[in-house]
């Protein structure tokens, strides 16, 4: 918990933004206002997710996303949520969400940012009461003036993100965002409906000793990972090793507790997702900017997450996400093993 240093009491999110705005004389507070935006989106989203067993708003809704995952009613809900929310100040010209295979123009055609949204990450632990997330990623459009919006739009590398972040709905609420200046962390007070600043710092240890793997995937791993978990099971006492295995299935959470415990998470291409799983603009970029801004790092296996050119909005990529010296690692296994037929 953070307390201001002049009153000693807990600071809002309000209040901290704006002190960050503050700190720039030509700040519009345009990006204040869109982070304040997607703050309110997730309190509406946390308090139905909190009683979800007693509304009717477990279960799927029929549909299937772009990517042929069934949709559950909570993901459209928590869309639907963020969407509104971004369309209430005019700030947000394009939306592009998991949950809508084309770009969503919203009614700001002025606008000055563009939004990646993960209205719901970890659908598969929706009905089981595991921790879930949403997942935002910004960006300037830079269309021009009378310029009609268009996907290439979206398709910016992310390095070129503002600000980027999450909200995970566990055994607290709490949002987490970076705007480039490090990563802060607040809580919900439910009594308040407040996020109170609870960590103005985070900062990722450089070494961890938990891995986070789907290992049900392992026959059609690259050989580099598969000797990678062999080092991280091996016994070496005077190392820290064996590491510990640890996989909510939620990315949101299993990177949030990484970024707190260190170690690495990690979703690797397979046979079963040639290209991995998690989405490159709305999982993998956002996650990275955090993880970076905390003293991490993000990987594909070969290259900086972030330097990817995107070439689909919904385009797909391995991902090697965590402390610097476990990324460093299994970095070295991969490339020590790129050439090895993968023996499934
Ligand atoms: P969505 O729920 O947003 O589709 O995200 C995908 C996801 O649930 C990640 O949160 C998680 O890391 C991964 O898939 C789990 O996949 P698997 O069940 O294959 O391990």
């Amino acid at each position: 918990m953070v307390e201001s240093n002049q009153s000693n009491r807990l600071i809002t999110l309000e209040e901290y933004i704006i002190q960050g705005q503050n700190k720039f004389p030509g700040a519009t507070g345009e990006l204040s206002q869109l982070l304040r935006d997607i703050g309110l989106a997730a309190k509406i989203i946390s308090r139905e997710v909190n009683k979800a067993g007693i509304t009717n708003i477990l279960g799927e809704d029929g549909s299937t996303n772009y990517h042929g995952e069934t949709v559950k009613k909570l993901d459209l809900f928590a869309d639907r949520q963020l969407i509104s929310a971004l369309n209430r100040s005019d700030i947000t010209c394009m939306v592009i969400s998991e949950e809508n295979d084309d770009i969503v123009r919203l009614d700001n055609k002025g606008g000055k940012y563009i939004v990646y949204l993960d209205p719901l990450d970890g659908s598969s632990n929706i009905g089981v009461n595991v921790s879930v997330g949403s997942i935002f990623s910004i960006y300037i459009c830079d269309a021009k003036e009378g310029e009609s919006l268009q996907v290439e739009h979206g398709l910016q590398p992310g390095v070129r993100q503002v600000a980027a972040g999450y909200a995970l709905y566990g055994s607290s609420t709490i949002l987490v965002y970076t705007t480039g200046m490090g990563v802060s962390e607040f809580t919900l007070d439910p009594s308040l409906g407040e996020f109170m600043l609870s960590n103005d710092s985070i900062g990722i240890p450089d070494h961890g000793t938990i891995y986070s793997v789907n290992e049900g995937n392992y026959r059609s791993w690259p050989e580099g990972l598969k000797k990678y978990v062999k080092y991280c099971q091996e016994e070496r006492p005077e190392e820290s090793r064996p590491y510990t295995a640890r996989y909510i299935g939620s990315m949101v959470a299993d990177v949030h507790r990484t970024l707190l415990e260190g170690g690495i998470f990690i979703y690797p291409d397979s046979n079963q997702y040639p290209n991995g799983k998690l989405r490159l603009m709305y999982e993998c970029n956002p996650l990275s900017m955090v993880t970076e801004q905390a003293g991490g790092m993000a990987i594909d296996g070969h290259g900086r997450i972030m330097e990817i050119t995107p070439k689909n909005i919904h385009q797909q990529t391995p991902i090697y996400i965590g402390s610097k010296v476990n990324v460093r690692k299994v970095q070295e296994y991969l490339e020590a093993h790129a050439e090895d037929p993968v023996k499934s």
